[in-house]
């Protein structure tokens, strides 16, 4: 008859082997819920269109921001007076999805009664119209690091697009530094 320690030693070794084999199970590792090295977070921006307290033009606030490379979305609360523009194409390019939301509604193309701002990215094909009075969301996906210059291609100043508001840094030209 065998004694006890060589049951205790068997009991022992069985357990070892049944913790191998769960642990070898693909999905107990501790980190197998983890996010792939590298993906992308979603990343959040909120404007303004507002007018200057001092020279009483219309500015993006802020005008230049940084955001990490990958999706991004983005908000524009226009507070400026709403604008007609008849020569305006009025078509959303460069988000995802192809759209922009305005006011909740997601729209491809935005009505030219009221385009008072774009936020416009030549160098991503971005096109985003801004109606006056109204909040505009959409998403962008930044492709990789860079500079991207951003300007707005709505008539909203009596100076052409050299002068004040067009053309001065801060206004409604700006920089989107991706990181
Ligand atoms: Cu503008």
């Amino acid at each position: 008859m065998r004694d006890q320690g060589f049951y205790n030693l068997v009991a022992t070794l069985a357990a070892v082997v049944a913790i191998s084999v769960v642990t070898a199970v693909p999905g107990f590792s501790s980190s197998g819920s983890a996010p792939a090295a590298g993906a992308a977070r979603t990343s959040r921006v909120n404007l303004t269109v507002s007018l200057n307290g001092t020279t009483g033009w219309p500015q993006f606030v802020p005008a230049n921001f940084s955001v990490p490379v990958g999706p991004v979305v983005i908000t524009i609360v226009d507070q400026d007076a709403p604008m007609s523009w008849p020569a305006c194409s009025c078509r959303v390019a460069g988000t995802v999805g192809g759209f922009e939301r305005v006011n909740g509604t997601a729209e491809s193309q935005v009505s030219d009664s009221n385009v008072a701002h774009t936020f416009t990215v030549p160098s991503l094909g971005l096109n985003v119209l801004s109606p006056g009075a109204s909040t505009v969301t959409f998403t962008i996906d930044l492709p990789h690091a860079g500079s991207f210059p951003r300007f707005c291609e709505a008539p909203c100043g009596s100076n052409g697009y050299e002068g004040p508001p067009m053309g001065v840094p801060g206004y409604m030209t700006g920089t989107i530094s991706v990181d």
